[in-house]
């Protein structure tokens, strides 16, 4: 695979979550459409209200299939609008289908929905999870069979309005040499319903032990990824305003991670946004830009494209073309 490949041409969507269940490659991505509402920092241009899976089972070039709509906006009672990125993780035969969504107080929150295969239909928990807040879950699932929740996302994200996962009165993004905003992680209970313990913080370090400040450009800002290569965990994440997909590297699920590099320069399109996947013995880097639409930052498009290692396990940056 030499180029990069569009993933799915017949429609517009973003922030891809993909997945290995039952020898198929499944991505569950978010679903981008022309509400017509305007630009902003906040992400109002992104009302998306419904959720779509696709699956394939050859990346480079095989065909992808649309498993079609498999939970909407009108299916969930405590949900209002703008279902963002989501993620699926298999526990006993069932998958949970994590997403993040406003509730009818424009509050984000992660939701849970449950299928008996992999492309659903999803059928979704009266409530979102308890203490939950903010945005881009990434459901990663163990070794040992643990599964853990990343999320955020600062803006339209909401991150900044949280402190100890408690709703500030007004919300702080920390700014110049301040600690930047870190991800959180919260390990799910056993029926996948709750977070099993409280969120805690995602600790980006640099070389020399220090947190990342919040005017580096390599800061955490959303769309968490939690993959493993090797027994080491690779946290990785957009920056946001600058644009880029970078990773941190620790030795257990809660890290600290010690950031290593850009995966990613920007893309066409304001969002950057990923996952990685090792599928038939090859890595791949799965994210959106958006080419197709013209620029349009709200109509954004999935691609996919070969990922490297060093051999000394640091990921080689991928050329979008
Ligand atoms: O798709 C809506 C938002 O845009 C996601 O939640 C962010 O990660 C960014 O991709």
């Amino acid at each position: 695979m030499k180029e990069p490949r569009y993933l799915f041409p017949n429609d517009y969507m973003a922030d891809p979550s993909a997945n290995v269940f039952n020898g198929r490659l499944y991505i569950y991505p978010s679903h981008d459409w022309d509400s017509g509402a305007a630009e902003d920092d906040n992400g109002g241009h992104f009302e998306m209200k419904d959720y779509h899976v696709l699956s394939l089972d050859d990346v480079e070039q095989g065909e992808v299939t649309d498993h079609g709509q498999v939970l909407c906006v009108d299916d969930v009672e405590w949900v209002g609008r703008q279902m963002w990125d989501n993620d699926v993780a298999e526990r006993d035969g069932k998958y949970y289908l994590i997403y993040s969504a406003k509730d009818k107080n424009d509050i984000f929150h992660l939701g849970v929905a449950v299928a008996d295969t992999p492309h659903g239909p999803f059928v979704p928990q009266h409530d979102p999870i308890r203490g939950s807040y903010s945005i881009d879950p990434c459901a990663f699932k163990d070794e040992d069979g643990e599964i853990y929740v990343y999320f955020g996302g600062l803006w339209g994200g909401q991150l900044q309005r949280y402190r100890d996962n408690k709703a500030l009165e007004n919300a702080y993004l920390p700014e110049g040499e301040e600690t930047a905003l870190p991800s959180r992680v919260a390990r799910m209970s056993r029926d996948m319903m709750q977070f099993a313990e409280e969120p805690k913080p995602v600790v980006i370090l640099d070389k020399d032990g220090n947190p990342l400040k919040a005017n580096d450009p390599h800061r955490f800002f959303e769309a968490s990824w939690m993959h493993k290569y090797n027994g080491k965990y690779y946290f990785s994440y957009s920056t946001g305003d600058s644009h880029l997909l970078c990773y941190a590297t620790g030795d257990n699920p809660y890290g600290p991670f010690t950031f290593q590099g850009v995966i990613l320069e920007p893309v066409v399109g304001w969002t950057t946004h990923h996952s990685i996947v090792e599928y038939k013995d090859k890595w791949y880097l799965f994210y959106h830009d958006c080419i197709p639409s013209g620029d349009i930052t709200w109509l954004r498009s999935l691609k996919v494209q070969r990922l490297y290692y060093n051999e000394d396990g640091t990921i080689k940056p991928v050329i979008n073309k």
